[in-house]
């Protein structure tokens, strides 16, 4: 690649990434933790690299980590084999303890309404849904469930997110 259409890639995918914090500010998505979405943005389904298949029970998740290289676009498609309802929320330990507050106030207020997070997903008992995450390194990137109690009692695991290799390695 030349350096010429190396600045322009660059370029390009900043405006990307520009347009879609910009959607994401917009009306009705408005909540968003307080700190945007350090560790990637959501993903373009058009654009996965990868699936990631994860089995949610109760309460446990049947993975404690995943590999994920910067820059990687990745579906992960959770099925719940418990017989609770679980989350699956990706994001910071921030976010994470975010969304579990608001899923407790939701709870105590007579049940959780749909997630509207691009960044997380409610799994009915039986069911499979996916999430599409596109990684930015991060200090530290979860994957968790956050209905009460649940994250606490173990449903949480890392996201170690590498570096992309320089070129020539
Ligand atoms: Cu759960």
């Amino acid at each position: 690649m030349t350096r010429t259409s190396t600045i322009i890639s660059v370029a390009a995918a900043f405006a990307v990434a520009l347009a879609v914090n910009v959607a994401i500010a917009g009306p009705g998505h408005g909540d968003q933790h307080g700190s945007g979405f350090a560790g990637g943005r959501p993903g373009d389904p058009a654009e996965v690299d990868r699936t990631v298949r994860i089995t949610a029970g109760d309460t446990y998740f049947d993975r404690q980590s995943i590999e994920i290289r910067a820059g990687e676009t990745v579906r992960f498609v959770v099925t719940n084999k418990g017989e609770l309802e679980h989350d699956f929320t990706l994001g910071t330990p921030k976010v994470q303890k975010a969304h579990r507050a608001e899923m407790a106030r939701r709870m105590s207020d007579g049940g959780a309404e749909a997630h509207a997070d691009p960044n997380a997903v409610m799994i009915d008992p039986g069911e499979t849904a996916s999430v599409i995450w596109t990684f930015e390194r991060t200090e530290r990137f979860l994957f968790a469930c956050n209905v009460p109690g649940h994250f606490e009692a173990g449903m949480q695991g890392e996201i170690d997110i590498r570096p992309v290799p320089s070129a020539g390695a």
